[in-house]
């Protein structure tokens, strides 16, 4: 088990505040160490009083910067040292947030022989102790032939999931959040062969089983793809309904109904190892995507305004999962 790095978060804060930034571009960075305190929830002396604390809200030029901080890092497959240097910015970033996260190290079997896989978990204390997961995968396809930085697969889930923690870390919520980075999602040779995809949400589940922790584990939100600049999420029908549900109402109440679709699909991804070992799932994926897989899946195909909806839509679920986890027994 390896401790997080100590290098400081290299994102600058911003002043942004809006849901629908006009701008996809970067922000700015400050040269080496630690991140400004953020804007929001700090207290300002108005006429003699003090001004309420506004609730930290997600930020889309942060996490556009996340996402551009990553595919800097180039091809980041399973194993590799550039996925090294993802997890160290995911790592940094996570303790720049003051959010603790530790590494579970193992040894994947795949069909191109052993490869030592990483995944990260940090934990934001709600009031409960029971949980709730926000995951991402951060590793990314393998492709021999042509040169895969993954904007949307998987940089785009993996700079929410950042930017979601930072949020979250800002407030008092009911239930523990947990957030999940899984290393090998992608096939290293052929998805639908051997077994070969979900290696890490397979050996998250796998450990938690044994060590007695699947039970304080009440719901996974996957995110994965949501960067596509023309976002469109479908319903996923292997996903439990009413999460589905919780979320596409939220989607459609924050007026984002036309990328939240309703019709369905069927998508196997890292939230089925939960589904199996009976946790509530759902997956909000964009498979509707031309650039997936492709060379192009870069920068040019993805945007913050794509990030800054599932980001509010995911914010604005979490108190209603929370509500009807705290209201319905399973
Ligand atoms: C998602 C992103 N996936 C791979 N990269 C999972 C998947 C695999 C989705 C096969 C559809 C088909
Ligand atoms: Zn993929």
């Amino acid at each position: 088990m390896n401790s997080a790095p100590t290098r400081d978060s290299a994102i600058a804060p911003t002043n942004a505040r809006a849901t629908t930034p006009t701008h996809d571009g970067a922000i700015a960075r400050t040269d080496e160490g630690a991140v400004a305190p953020t804007p929001e929830g700090t207290i300002a002396p108005a006429q003699g009083r003090i001004a309420p604390t506004t609730p930290a809200t997600f930020d889309s030029a942060r996490a556009y910067e996340h996402l551009r901080r990553q595919v800097g890092f180039g091809p980041r497959p399973a194993g590799s040292a550039a996925l090294t240097q993802c997890r160290q910015y995911i790592l940094s970033e996570l303790k720049a947030a003051g959010i603790e996260a530790r590494e579970d190290v193992f040894d994947a079997m795949t069909p191109l022989g052993h490869v030592r896989m990483v995944n990260v978990i940090a934990t934001i204390p709600g009031r409960r102790a029971d949980r709730i997961a926000l995951a991402t995968h951060y590793d990314t396809k393998l492709f021999r032939e042509f040169r895969f930085v993954g904007a949307s697969d998987a940089a785009s889930s993996t700079a929410a999931v950042l930017e979601l923690g930072r949020v979250l870390k800002a407030r008092q919520n009911e239930y523990t959040v947990e957030l999940l980075f899984f290393d090998g999602e992608e096939a290293v040779v052929d998805w639908y062969r051997n077994n070969d995809n979900t290696y890490g949400s397979r050996r998250y589940v796998e450990t938690a089983q044994k060590a007695g922790a699947l039970a304080g584990l009440k719901a996974l939100v996957l995110l994965d793809m949501i960067g596509d600049r023309n976002l469109t999420v479908r319903r996923d029908s292997n996903s439990t309904r009413w999460l589905t549900d919780t979320v596409w109402a939220a989607a459609a109440t924050l007026g984002y109904g036309g990328n939240f679709r309703s019709e369905e699909t069927t998508i196997d991804d890292d939230h089925m190892p939960f589904l199996r070992a009976g946790i509530p799932s759902v997956d909000i994926i964009d498979l509707d995507y031309p650039a997936w897989h492709t060379a192009q899946d870069d920068l040019d195909h993805v945007s913050a305004r794509s990030l800054q909806i599932v980001g509010d839509v995911v914010l604005d679920a979490l108190p209603q999962i929370e509500k009807r986890l705290s209201t319905v027994p399973r």
